[in-house]
């Protein structure tokens, strides 16, 4: 099965790709281009392809027949060490295929998990990926399980008469509900610790992996993050100040990318990864306009914040990468679609300034910073402009009460009727002075890549 001298030797495992195209798949230049990258991000060397179109899948082996045996030939042909499928394959298919081929098999699921678990860095995101891979391993035991049959098979563990797979399936299970109270605890600190470092508006980064958000990021902040011609370059979160002209200081995070098909476990395990995105006041949806996949890639990123449940969110679209679209008319065939789109170069530090306008623009069209003359026994008044806005001060006098709040235009009617008095805050007035220092010669000007949370323990919030 696996070839063990070519992990001595430290020669990239040998990988062939694989791929069923039913006809309800879009029709694609190249189809194994995406699982391509993802097996070079893995570490793996592509040594060869194959494509088979059928109406639907076989059943025990996924491919027909005739194309097993290719593939078998294929793999003894190129010494290749695994066959990685840009499909998601049944336990029992995967089983029967590494039987037929000789070699073991990968399905696209396990590929990006395995992609994720080689990068994650913080705790936060490890107890994500760990969660994830064991559910997916979990229906897999009798495949694959040597790590936790290693592990933790201390006394009494083991019955008499009982089989290894149960203990396995049942430490197993144990550590999927270990991991999951885990992560609730890390879940509900990241909501309070997001909530409470909202010291101003929050603009969240998303889109497709390798759209080029992380480039985005650093032109916009100077916040020198890793940005790489890689899939899932970024694993963690990690949030900069953005001195916006015209606004003062906005949070601007950047994050995890999204993927067509991405594992659900994966996704429902990210959640805390993804705090800032879902206390995002607006989301810059960032795509990469020069990729002939371009509104899948799209499709692909709603449909995954839809899964999130932070779909409903205000959101812009950019259109990045323009510089690298050969032809025109192929940008105009975006903005046909997505007509409010912002085009934008992040390499080249083109179209920042629409940018920037556009988002001050969606950010006032949401919240009025305000300060609101409340009378200290109106406990209905102060309670609504809590639960509402974002309070960003209080001060008690014995005649009135000053909220500094932050309210949704649309929720201002009864602080209209109630209120004292109600008067605009510009938001240079409360800055934090040490922190920032617009450029004033550049309206996407940056500023300290300073930490804006005291904490950096649960992730990388920097
Ligand atoms: N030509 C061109 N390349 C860009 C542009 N913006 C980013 N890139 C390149 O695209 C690649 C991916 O950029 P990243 O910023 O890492 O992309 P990302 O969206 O953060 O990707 P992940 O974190 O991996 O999800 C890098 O090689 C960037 O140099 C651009 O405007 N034009
Ligand atoms: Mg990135």
């Amino acid at each position: 099965m696996q070839k063990t001298h070519k992990v001595l030797d430290d020669a990239p495992e040998r990988s062939v790709l694989a791929r069923l195209i039913t006809p309800s798949d879009k029709p694609e230049i190249d189809p194994l281009e995406e699982l391509h990258g993802l097996a070079t991000t893995a570490g793996t060397e592509v040594v060869d392809e194959l494509v088979q179109r059928r109406s639907s899948a076989d059943h025990s082996t996924y491919l027909g027949k005739g194309k097993v045996e290719e593939l078998r030939l294929m793999v003894e042909r190129h010494d290749a060490d695994m066959v990685i499928f840009d499909n998601d394959l049944t336990p029992a298919q995967t089983r029967n295929l590494e039987k037929s081929v000789g070699t073991k098999v990968l399905d696209r699921t396990e590929l990006i998990l395995d992609i994720f678990a080689a990068g994650a860095r913080t705790h936060e995101s490890r107890l994500a990926i760990e969660l994830a891979q064991l559910q997916y391993q979990l229906p897999r035991l009798k495949r694959m399980w040597t790590h936790l049959s290693r592990q933790a098979m201390g006394v009494g563990m083991r019955g008499p008469g009982e089989k290894q797979l149960e203990v396995d399936r049942r430490l197993a299970q144990k550590r999927i509900s270990d991991l999951r109270s885990e992560l609730k605890e890390v879940e509900e600190r990241r909501e309070r610790q997001v909530a409470a470092r909202k010291e101003a508006p929050t603009v969240s980064l998303v889109g497709y992996t390798n759209a080029g958000k992380s480039t985005l990021m650093n032109a916009l902040t100077d916040a020198s993050v890793l940005a790489q011609d890689k899939l899932f370059a970024t694993l963690d979160t990690r949030t900069r100040r953005w001195a916006l002209n015209g606004w003062g200081t906005v949070l601007l995070s950047d994050t995890v990318g999204f993927i067509r098909d991405l594992p659900h476990s994966l996704v429902a395990s990210f959640k805390s990864t993804l705090e800032e995105t879902r206390q995002a006041d607006l989301l810059l949806h960032v795509a990469d306009a020069s990729s002939p996949t371009v509104f899948e890639q799209i499709a692909a990123v709603y449909k995954v914040l839809t899964e999130l449940g932070i779909e409903e969110k205000d959101t812009l679209l950019v259109l990045n990468k323009i510089d690298a679209i050969p032809n025109p008319l192929i940008l105009n065939r975006v903005l046909d679609r997505y007509p409010n789109a912002i085009p934008v170069s992040a390499r080249a530090s083109k179209g920042l300034s629409l940018l920037v306008e556009a988002v001050g623009e969606a950010l006032g069209r949401e919240f009025l910073d305000i300060e609101v003359e409340v009378d200290p026994s109106d406990g209905k008044l102060l309670s609504y402009l809590s639960e509402k806005g974002e309070v960003v001060s209080r001060e008690f006098g014995n005649q009135m009460t000053v909220v500094h709040v932050r309210m949704p235009a649309g929720s201002m009617g009864p602080v209209h009727k109630s209120a004292k008095s109600i008067t605009p805050v510009t938001f240079d007035r409360d800055k934090p002075e040490s922190e920032t220092s617009p450029d004033a010669s550049s309206d996407a000007s940056s500023d300290t890549s300073s930490d804006t949370s005291p904490d950096t323990s649960s992730s990388d919030v920097a």
